[in-house]
């Protein structure tokens, strides 16, 4: 029988390669939330693969966009994402194959910080379902093959969980001896931080361009009733004119969100959700890196 093996992967790369799907992908349910916009993911999450065939438990750090940071946040955001390399035991460095002719110059800036530390490097090549002519790909692995000396590349769908099989192989042949947690444990973070993450998630699917980046969400009670789960939660703004698009006309845009968000929870909790938000500005947070670290720990 095959030793048991087990270890820390961070996933890192540039914002909207896909991190956060292949997070999903890999435990086979939804953790982390996803959106189409960069700068979705705000602090790193830890999701344990197990699987006792061969035995392996692949602790799975999820992280932000590690990219050169334009703002008070992006700097926060990277800082989060870097911090996690020097725990892993394996990077696993993600890549969007539809871009870069053959390597996007923005990828091996992330490269260039991920060998700040010195840990074998898995790549894998992402969203190959969007490349039609799949034989596009090939320099692409060549190219990363030759310029930079990778551990191994994998070319995969988060999305369709094409080729993760693969992906597991790699990682698994480059993780210690050993186990890391209990076999069903899952993640380490508490049921308000993901209800958070889901309002946020809410107002980005029902708000656009910079309000997204200027929210954050912070839960003030979370008390499991009889019957139902009771959460307040306050959605923090950094600009007055934010607060009214965000409630919207007659406060039907707020209405949405917290509808969308409390289906949402409810799935998460398996149980009734009472949600009520609140929205606060809180002038200028996103320009405070103090403010930015409290306000994008999530929920806890
Ligand atoms: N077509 C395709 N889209 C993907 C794939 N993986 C992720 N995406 C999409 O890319 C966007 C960003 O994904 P997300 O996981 O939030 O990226 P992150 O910022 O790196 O965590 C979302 O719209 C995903 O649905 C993939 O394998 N194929
Ligand atoms: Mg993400």
């Amino acid at each position: 029988m095959a030793e048991a093996r087990a270890g820390r992967v961070a996933i890192v790369g540039r914002p909207n390669v896909g991190k956060s799907t292949l997070l999903n992908a890999v435990l086979g349910q939804k953790l982390a939330i996803t959106t189409p916009r960069p700068g979705t993911t705000r602090s790193c999450l830890l999701g344990v693969y197990y699987r006792e065939e061969p035995p392996t438990q692949i602790a799975f750090i999820d992280t932000p966009g590690l990219e050169r940071p334009r703002s008070v946040l992006g700097r926060v955001l990277a800082e989060e994402a870097q911090g996690s390399l020097e725990d892993a035991d394996v990077v696993l460095f993600l890549v969007d194959a539809t871009r870069g002719d053959p390597i996007a110059r923005e990828d091996e800036e992330v490269l260039s910080r991920i060998r700040l530390v010195d840990k074998p490097v898995v790549l894998a090549l992402n969203k190959v379902d969007r490349v039609k002519d799949k034989t596009e790909l090939l320099p692409k692995l060549a190219a990363w093959h030759e310029r930079h000396a990778l551990d191994a590349l994998v070319p995969l769908s988060a999305l369709r969980g094409d080729n993760v099989e693969a992906l597991f192989g790699e990682l698994r042949a480059r993780l210690p001896e050993g186990e890391l947690y209990p076999p069903d444990f899952l993640t380490d973070r508490p049921e308000r931080f993901f209800a958070a993450e889901r309002v946020r998630e809410a107002i980005i699917g029902h708000t656009r361009e910079e309000v997204p980046h200027a929210v954050a969400v912070t839960i003030e009670e979370f008390a499991d009733e009889p019957g139902l789960t009771r959460i307040a939660a306050t959605i923090h703004v950094d600009r007055t004119s934010h607060k009214g698009i965000l409630i919207g006309a007659g406060g039907e845009r707020l209405k949405a969100i917290g509808t969308a968000a409390r289906l949402e929870i409810e799935e998460l909790l398996e149980r009734k959700v009472f949600l009520k938000l609140w929205v606060k500005v809180d002038e200028d947070w996103t320009r405070d890196a103090e403010r930015v670290r409290r306000l994008t720990r999530g929920g806890d």
